[in-house]
């Protein structure tokens, strides 16, 4: 079976993914959907994604979309008995699931602050009266944060994945006020002590960075409308 993973390096979801593949050793290609040109709405593509978005992963004939889903269906499928990055334990894959939906959550909202998609797409600014929100799910990932090292308990899961995916994110704007959070910086660092965690991340995060950076500045852009 050939599995192919639908990704673009700014999309913190398609990175999270691309980490479980590493994490799995599971050989997997890699296609670039160009989101900066529109390649998301090619024909083409949205045959694998019905709304034009990444990640998808086909798994031979079994199409994929939701960045979750695939992660826990390549934990499913090509993980190992005892793989504790999604376990079979049901109270423990619930916690890890439970995780998952709130780190959801908590992309969401910064998400909603960055307004990422809007400044690149329709010049628009930071979405500043959505801080503190952004605040309230950085405490409450702290209030988890302060019971168990990560996300889901003692060992790290797909959920601390995406969870770190999220507020990296943050990365791409001026916010520094990480004072109030010291487990959330801890746990950052632990899961960044990952080997494959470079790898997966830097230049994304240093693209989408600077595509921002840009925009705000209004020193460039041109990048597709939609
Ligand atoms: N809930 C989806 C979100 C996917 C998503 O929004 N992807 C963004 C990049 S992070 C995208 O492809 N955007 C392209 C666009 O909106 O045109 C998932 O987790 O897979």
């Amino acid at each position: 079976m050939t599995l192919t993973l639908y990704f673009h390096e700014i999309s913190p979801p398609s990175r999270s993914v691309l980490m479980i593949i590493k994490a799995l050793n599971i050989q997997c290609d890699v296609k670039v959907v160009d989101l900066l040109t529109g390649e998301q709405f090619s024909p083409e593509y949205l045959e694998i994604h019905p709304r034009g978005k990444v990640p998808a992963l086909t798994d031979g004939d079994f199409t994929l979309i939701e960045s979750r889903a695939i992660a826990a269906y390549l934990c499913n499928k090509y993980g190992g008995v005892e793989e504790t990055l999604y376990p079979r334990d049901p109270e423990k894959r619930a916690n890890v699931d439970m995780m998952l939906y709130f780190g959801g959550w908590v992309y969401n909202e910064i998400f909603a602050y960055l307004n990422v998609r809007n400044i690149l797409f329709y010049d628009e600014k930071i979405c500043d009266e959505n801080l503190p929100k952004v605040h309230e799910a950085l405490k409450q990932l702290e209030n988890y944060l302060e019971k168990n090292k990560f996300m889901a308990g003692t060992s790290i899961s797909i959920a601390d994945f995406f969870g770190v995916n999220a507020v990296l994110f943050l990365e791409v704007s001026d916010f520094e006020d990480y004072g109030k959070y010291p487990k959330v910086v801890e746990w950052i660092k632990e899961v960044k002590k990952l080997p494959y965690f470079n790898e997966c991340n830097q230049s994304g995060l240093a693209h989408m960075k600077k595509l921002i950076k840009n925009k705000l500045e209004k020193k460039y852009i041109k990048v597709f409308l939609q």
